[in-house]
């Protein structure tokens, strides 16, 4: 299939490297060949497509932007730009690979022991494990720091009662980054194994939202957790929330591509639909306003997920400027999936069309990983000093 052309209105390309540009182009041709001929399929019937694993991991796609354990050391842009394609083909590939890679290695790699390390992060590059991040509970979303899960420390195990829910990949992972209040209330991370005594993972059905990607409750009876799967180097709600940092990065990218790919879709519909003396639906004021409005705030998010990543290769990045990122582009592409349903018409609620399939899966990212409203709460704090959670 031809490479997508990309969307860049204001010569974007011309501040990326010849490598940032090269990431880009793999990740692209693998949406193009691999995703987009069976993406409606899949999104109809409710399944991931789990036999894209091994492809992804042969292009170096989980793990990406950390070192060592065979990962391909990406910087943080070539990491957004690859996640911004993934997302043109489907939020589900796209979370995915961020939970894989943000919220299951990342915190191995980072908070990890050595035999941690050694024992997961080359399974899970290679894509021969799949792992999955519990953090939410039924009762506790927006604010984690509330969580019932515990942890009980009993000789050389953590004895782990719990439930987590919403959680993508659970039922198809070999190992779950579960975090749990230890007795003295202190939030710590464990590594358990699928097969774990007393641990259960069930589906959620009936989602209109991110069809093509897993999403489960977890079930922790008295686990018995030895000792060493615990996550010896960090503690405290901060733990997780560092994970958050990495995911919503990437989710910041991954809203410029769904947008893009909302645009593309409408602006060709337009070119090419006639309505009244013959004439292109392209060719009225009120869907050239769409459209203007769908380039302007894409180019804008560009702009924005760029500066985010130069500041986070170099070391300067700030929470909030995550959370802005996070905040303004699901935002952009919410809006751009509304905007370009309408240009579509009664084609746009087909799967002919992927808009709304985008519209849809952008729901749901809308809502995880910080939802918007909690994002412009986590601004409002930066900038006034007050909480107003
Ligand atoms: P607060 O008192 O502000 O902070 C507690 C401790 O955490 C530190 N901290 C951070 N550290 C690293 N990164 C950040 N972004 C951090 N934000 C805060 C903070 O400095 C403090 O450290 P210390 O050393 O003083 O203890 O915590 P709070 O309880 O008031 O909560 C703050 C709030 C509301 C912002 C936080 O709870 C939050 O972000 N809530 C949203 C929950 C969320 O995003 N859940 C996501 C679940 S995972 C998911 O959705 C995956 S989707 C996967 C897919 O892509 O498919
Ligand atoms: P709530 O926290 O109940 O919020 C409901 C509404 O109230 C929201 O509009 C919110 O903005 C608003 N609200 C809450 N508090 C405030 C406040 N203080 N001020 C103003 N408004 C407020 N979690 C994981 O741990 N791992 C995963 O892998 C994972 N994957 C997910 C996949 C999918 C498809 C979905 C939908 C969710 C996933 N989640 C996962 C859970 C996700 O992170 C939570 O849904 C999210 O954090 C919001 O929590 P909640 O749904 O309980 O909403």
């Amino acid at each position: 299939m031809p490479s997508f052309p990309g969307v860049d209105f204001l010569d974007f390309d011309s501040l990326l490297s010849d490598e940032e540009k090269l990431a880009r182009q793999t990740a692209r041709q693998f949406v193009d060949d691999a995703i987009m001929p069976i993406i409606e399929q899949y999104n109809r019937e409710g399944k991931f497509p789990v036999q894209l694993v091994p492809q992804m991991a042969d292009l170096g796609l989980f793990g990406a932007s950390l070192k060592g354990y065979g990962c391909a050391g990406m910087s943080n842009v070539e990491y957004g730009l690859v996640t911004q394609e993934l997302e043109r083909g489907d939020s589900g590939l796209r979370s995915f690979v961020s939970v894989q890679s943000a919220l299951v290695m990342y915190p191995i790699h980072a908070f990890g022991s050595d035999a941690q390390k050694d024992k997961w992060l080359p399974l899970l590059q290679q894509g021969k494990a799949i792992g999955c991040f519990g953090l939410t509970e039924p009762q506790f979303g927006s604010n984690p720091g509330g969580m019932l899960a515990r942890a009980v420390k009993k000789g050389d195990s953590y004895i782990l009662n719990g439930e987590k829910m919403w959680i993508t990949n659970g039922s198809i992972s070999d190992v779950a980054v579960i975090w749990a209040k230890t007795e003295d209330d202190k939030i710590r991370g464990f590594l358990v194994e699928k097969g774990t005594p007393g641990y259960k993972a069930w589906d959620v059905h009936g989602k209109y939202s991110l069809r093509a990607s897993v999403t489960s409750g977890l079930a922790m009876t008295d686990c018995k957790i030895p000792a060493e799967n615990l996550l010896p180097g960090v503690e405290g709600l901060k733990g997780p929330l560092s994970c958050l940092n990495q995911a919503r990065y990437g989710i910041g990218w991954g809203g410029i591509g769904a947008a893009m790919a909302c645009y593309d879709t409408a602006l060709t519909y337009a070119k090419q639909r006639k309505q009244f003396d013959n004439k292109p639906i392209a060719s009225h004021q009120l869907v050239q306003e769409k459209l203007v409005w769908m380039i302007t705030e894409i180019t804008k998010a560009q702009f924005l997920a760029l500066q985010v990543g130069r500041l986070k290769d170099k070391g300067r990045v700030h929470p909030s400027h995550i959370s802005m990122m996070k905040m303004n582009n699901v935002w952009v592409a919410r809006e751009s999936a509304s905007r370009a349903r309408e240009i579509l018409g009664a084609n746009g609620i087909v799967d002919d069309y992927c808009v709304m399939r985008h519209m849809n899966n952008i729901e749901s990212v809308y809502t995880y990983e910080g939802t918007h409203d909690i994002h412009k709460l986590i601004i409002g704090e930066r900038i006034t000093g007050i909480s107003a959670f």
